[in-house]
């Protein structure tokens, strides 16, 4: 755990929605665990005009906490085991959180998730409108079966119906393209959800091209046109990778997650360091494949414990010294708040 970055949830669960307010491209990266949270939520590229770049939140991903764990994902993991993984991640980064929820599960068990992440100061939960236990949409060969969208809308209900506050967001995931329903089928069940109370869309696909994406957007925008009310919309491309943020908050997309990517780079890494330590049967050449050991030390925070030891180690600390820390901690989080 990090004494960096902290944040209370109430002053962190409205972040995502102040984001979509403020009318800019929103990129999320995904994490799986505290330390993918940090590297995450702490990356950063400064711009042309100088300007710094950074992900504005994290996707906590079933694919991807599962696999964490050398599991598949198929709704494996209970809500208690799930759960632990995302406070683990809220306790290193001040980002906002959208958490993967899978199906749901049963409609009383969305009803504790949503209450317990709300609580916990997440922003949003998606989920997908497959039966339970679902396969990874990803997978070329698995079946899905597409959950009755009545009781899908029912389930939203029942997830908006527990929140105490309006900060924290429901999102229905379309899953008709994924199992080929089309697009009509996905636009069918997406009015249902807008009205049963989703805050916003995610739709997928796992096709290489952003064709049927795009006509799927095209069918939102007269949809929403007709309803008379827009809510955000949340794409994944993973398969249709070529396509930049521009190009899809272009065609209105307003969170782009890149859903993956921490866990596949850190897996292709260790895979290549086991094998450059056998091959060479020592770890040296492996050295420059690796994170140095005093990076991980700052990374982790524990130079910060070594400075919080010898600060309060001081026999002369004096109360306005612990006094002025508190305060710039405390300025930290009103800073981003
Ligand atoms: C995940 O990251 O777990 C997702 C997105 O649900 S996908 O793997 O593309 O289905
Ligand atoms: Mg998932």
């Amino acid at each position: 755990m990090s004494l960096k970055n902290r944040i209370l949830p109430d002053q962190r669960r409205n972040y995502l929605k102040t984001l979509i307010n403020s009318d800019r491209q929103i990129r999320i990266i995904e994490a799986h665990n505290g330390l993918s949270a940090l590297v995450g939520s702490t990356a950063s590229i400064s711009a042309k005009d100088s300007k710094i770049i950074e992900f504005d939140g994290l996707w906590v991903s079933s694919l991807t906490c599962s696999a964490a764990k050398g599991l598949p994902d198929t709704e494996l993991s209970n809500l208690e085991r799930r759960l632990e993984t995302i406070d683990e991640i809220l306790r290193v980064t001040n980002k906002p959180l959208i958490v993967d929820g899978d199906t749901g599960g049963e409609a009383v068990n969305f009803e504790y998730m949503c209450s317990r992440l709300e609580s916990m100061g997440v922003s949003a939960v998606i989920i997908e409108d497959k039966k339970y236990p679902k396969r990874n949409s990803l997978s070329a060969n698995a079946s899905h079966t597409l959950e009755n969208p009545n009781e899908f809308a029912n389930k939203i209900r029942r997830g908006r119906e527990v929140l105490l506050s309006d900060d924290f967001m429901i999102f229905a995931r379309l899953e008709s393209l994924v199992t080929n329903q089309g697009i009509e089928d996905a636009l069918l069940r997406t009015r249902m959800y807008l009205l049963a109370g989703a805050d916003g869309i995610m739709i997928h696909s796992k096709k290489r091209t952003t064709d049927e994406v795009y006509s799927f957007l095209e069918g939102y925008k007269a949809l929403c046109d007709e309803l008379g009310f827009r809510k955000p919309i949340i794409c994944v491309p993973t398969t249709y990778n070529t396509v930049t943020n521009e190009e899809l908050s272009g065609h209105g997309v307003d969170i782009v997650i890149y859903a993956n990517h921490l866990l596949r780079a850190a897996q292709a890494a260790m895979q290549k360091v086991c094998e450059t330590i056998l091959e060479k049967n020592r770890s040296l050449e492996a050295e420059e494949q690796c994170t140095s050991i005093s990076e991980l030390f700052e990374i982790v925070g524990f130079n910060d414990v070594i400075k919080r030891d010898s600060f309060f180690q001081n026999p002369v600390v004096k109360l306005k010294d612990v006094r002025k820390r508190r305060k710039d901690v405390r300025d930290q989080i009103t800073e981003l708040s």
